[in-house]
């Protein structure tokens, strides 16, 4: 069986209720799973819940609830969010999942005795909130801890640590000689930046039980749990390893499906992450995954985040954007639209309810909307909706703008294949107003030249309904249910010029994002 393209999301945690940057990472990753199924791809994408650590029990408990009721309550919130992003994830992972546990335990048996763990104890700082050792290097010039650490303890226990030492040069050669590893650039360098700079401190890997119980149990030592991130970032493995993987089998000799019927899924293609949780994905992770004998994923894509009208988000203050309620209110494909137009993968980006009209309105309704209903509108009245025949006039710049977008598809520039799609339709629309479809209708000898315009138009929107499908797979769908086509447009090689047959009828034209009234 041949490699699935493999790609995945951070895991989030469930500690609250979805928000808009769950939404956006999500969202990326499908429309790069889409895309490259509509590529001819296998695809195999995955996200999910990270339910065990700190975070997690502090929340459950100030609820007076067992952690995993608590998890098991939000999880189906969590599940029923990923539908409503039209998310095509082919498994969603709990890491609460027995399947999750028993290759997280047998990878920590497998490091340990290839030598990568010891036992010490450690006397220094400690984040509860975010579950991390804090180092000399970490404190304020007035020997106070940044306030974003939240509560800092002075602790004295001992633990398990692995040995980072012996992996810094390879990983620090790693990174440079694969200048796609990590995207984008500056994030890469960032990366380089602090491994040359610094000497990698080895990671504590357990928590003991007395501390924090909610965790996976470490298999040589009934005494501790899990780090929350040793646990996390194992399920990039073990849902493969579930599937029947079998480099991640191999690997770590995990149980799964018979051997011959497994997935073939890793490395993975993409992670997509953001850009907090960088050094985990960059520096622990490759290190975990070379002690235990496994490949290197490919690339991990470093999105930015959002703030809401140039603030953090905050659930505190009230200054947060509640996707459903944007869904509810403009639909799925709006919300899809927005976010990856607007903010590039990379950048930090800023939610205004007004700008969010604005592209609504210019893009959605007067840009897209607009060109298709017009354009098949005129069919519908000038030719009672029966494709006339073939015409070309369109048909080089249609191709080249394909040839643009796919390239661009393949390289994640989601961003920059909206920009192209957009300027196809704006050239569509020039070609309208050039060739005044509506007069020449008025003269029956131009008939042969409407015939043209009018095949022109009806080809530009089914290859258009193609382009923008990974992002918008209501709206495609719709246009081709317009467009009188059977099945929907998620295949790319279709969206070679001409495929329009004469004498086609298409359906009934009728706006796809209307207009709202000005609040
Ligand atoms: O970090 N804008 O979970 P998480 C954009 N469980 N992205 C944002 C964002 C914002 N305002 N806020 C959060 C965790 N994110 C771990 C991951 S992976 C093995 C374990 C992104 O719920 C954040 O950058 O805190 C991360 O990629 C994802 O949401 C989950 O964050």
């Amino acid at each position: 069986m041949s490699k699935a393209f493999y790609i995945t999301t951070a895991i989030d945690y469930v500690n609250g209720q979805p928000h808009l940057g769950h939404a956006y990472e999500k969202i990326i990753a499908d429309v790069i799973a889409r895309a490259r199924r509509s590529l001819g791809q296998d695809v195999f994408f995955l996200t999910g819940l990270d339910e065990h650590g700190q975070k997690v029990q502090q929340t459950a408990l100030a609820q007076n609830k067992n952690p995993k009721a608590y998890c098991d309550e939000l999880a189906a919130d969590w599940m029923a969010f990923a539908r409503k992003l039209g998310l095509t994830n082919n498994d969603f992972v709990r890491t609460t999942e027995g399947r999750h546990q028993s290759v997280v335990q047998t990878c920590l048996e497998r490091a340990r005795a290839a030598g990568h763990f010891y036992k010490r104890t450690y006397t220094g700082f400690y984040s509860l909130k975010e579950e991390t050792f804090l180092t000399a290097k970490d404190r304020l010039p007035d020997g106070t801890f940044d306030p974003s650490w939240g509560e800092v303890i002075e602790l004295k226990e001992e633990d398990y640590f692995f040995r980072l030492g012996e992996h810094q040069q390879w990983l620090m050669d790693y990174i440079s000689q694969n200048p796609h590893f990590i995207m984008p650039e500056y994030r890469r360098n960032e990366v380089l930046g602090l491994l040359k700079s610094s000497v990698l401190e080895d990671l504590c890997i357990s928590r003991p039980v007395s501390r924090l119980s909610w965790g996976i149990p470490i298999p040589f030592d009934p005494e501790y749990v899990t780090y929350v991130w040793f646990d996390a970032l194992v399920n990039y493995i073990s849902i493969p390893a579930a599937h029947g993987d079998r480099t991640v089998r191999a690997a770590i000799g995990a149980n799964g499906a018979a051997p011959g019927s497994g997935a073939a899924l890793w490395p993975a293609d993409v992670h997509v992450i953001g850009k907090d949780i960088l050094k985990f994905h960059a520096v622990y992770w490759p290190i975990m995954l070379k002690a235990l004998g496994l490949p290197l994923p490919k690339q991990i894509l470093v999105h930015g985040w959002w703030q809401k009208d140039g603030q953090r988000m905050s659930k505190t203050t009230g200054n947060v954007v509640d996707p459903i309620a944007v869904i509810d209110e403009w639909g799925v494909d709006a919300f899809r639209y927005y976010v990856l137009r607007e903010l590039d993968i990379g950048p930090d980006g800023n939610w205004t309810d007004d700008g969010f009209r604005a592209r609504y309105s210019a893009e959605l309704a007067k840009g897209l909307g607009n060109f298709i209903n017009r354009s098949l509108t005129m069919l519908k009245r000038y030719r009672n909706g029966v494709v006339p025949a073939k015409s070309d006039e369109l048909s080089d710049q249609t191709t080249k703008t394909v040839e643009e977008v796919r390239a661009l598809l393949e390289n994640s520039q989601l961003q920059a294949a909206l920009v192209a799609i957009q300027a196809l339709i704006t050239r569509a629309d020039q070609y309208i107003e050039k060739s005044a479809p509506f007069k020449l209708a008025k003269d029956p000898a131009q008939a042969k030249r409407l015939d043209e315009v009018l095949y022109n138009l009806a080809e530009t929107c089914r290859v258009v309904a193609i382009l923008y499908h990974p992002f918008l797979p209501d709206t495609t769908g719709r246009i081709y249910e317009q467009l009188g086509l059977a099945g929907k447009p998620d295949r790319f090689s279709e969206a070679a010029w001409g495929k329009m047959e004469p004498g086609h009828q298409i359906g009934n034209p009728a706006p796809l994002f209307p207009l709202k009234e000005e609040k």
